[in-house]
């Protein structure tokens, strides 16, 4: 093979971390973690290995993210459509964070990685809030990526949760000023994070599915059909590369 044509667009193999870290990295960066039920399914596995191993690759995708210098990393791990689902698959899936926790929080420490939640936290069991909590406690003085879970997360009822506070608030004569934007942010379960840069979702599927709507009103969006358990760290490189090649504008010219 010629060395000309070793880093052709066209290899998907061919993208360093090198060459990425030369371009902007996108500061906050979203996934919507599709395609872990048909991945078991071509397999004949069961959905719940799926899952498995889309756990497995969240812990990759962290790691580079972070080497990446990016700021935040969010992950729709569960939303409020997802009670739906079979009794076992919810009562696997509500178990991952404490497996994720029990294998992954040493290195996470260790990344100074810190893990913030999103979503209504009432509604999940016991076990999965203390696994949750333990990881957000545990790595709360950690000042590198944060690895924001969208846990029992629905874009909507955040939206709906936020207009309900500033209700509050005004009604305790703790609001002077009228609601602007910046306001409403602060209201939101995102509070503290900028709007993410970039979104991706796998496996094929077009569409939002009611996450993070007020957030991702400028965000570039990347879609792939790669299925989640087999999105590898070349898949982010990708990503973020077709990020560097768009001009972002934000509605100017
Ligand atoms: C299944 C693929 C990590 C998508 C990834 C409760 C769905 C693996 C967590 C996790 C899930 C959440 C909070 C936390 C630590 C880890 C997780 C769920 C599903 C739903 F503090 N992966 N993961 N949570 N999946």
């Amino acid at each position: 093979m010629f060395e000309k044509f070793k880093k052709s667009k066209k290899e998907p193999g061919s993208i360093s971390e090198e060459e990425i870290v030369k371009g902007p990295i996108p500061n906050h960066i979203a996934i919507i973690m599709d395609g872990n039920g048909r991945w078991a399914k071509k397999r004949s596995l069961p959905r719940t290995a799926g899952h498995h191993e889309g756990m497995k690759v969240v812990k990759r995708v962290t790691k580079l993210a972070s080497r990446l210098g990016v700021k935040a990393l969010t992950v729709y791990a569960f939303s409020t459509e997802n009670w739906k689902r079979p009794e076992d698959e919810v009562n696997f899936l509500l178990k991952l964070p404490e497996e994720f926790m029990g294998t992954f929080l040493p290195e996470l420490v260790e990344e100074n990685v810190r893990v913030q939640i999103m979503g209504n936290k009432d509604a999940i069991p016991t076990h999965t809030q203390k696994a949750v909590d333990k990881a957000v406690n545990d790595t709360k003085h950690n000042t590198g990526m944060v690895l924001n879970f969208a846990l029992n997360y629905g874009g909507r009822a955040e939206i709906i949760e936020a207009v309900n506070n500033i209700l509050v608030d005004y009604q305790e004569g703790n609001l002077h000023n009228k609601v602007d934007e910046t306001l409403f942010d602060q209201y939101l379960m995102s509070a503290g994070l900028q709007d993410p840069d970039l979104l991706i979702r796998t496996s094929g599927e077009i569409r939002l599915s009611n996450f993070m709507l007020w957030q991702l009103a400028y965000t570039e969006f990347w879609f792939t059909d790669v299925l989640w358990p087999d999105f590898k760290e070349q898949h982010l490189l990708e990503a973020i590369q077709a990020y560097q090649k768009r001009g972002r504008r934000f509605g100017g010219i």
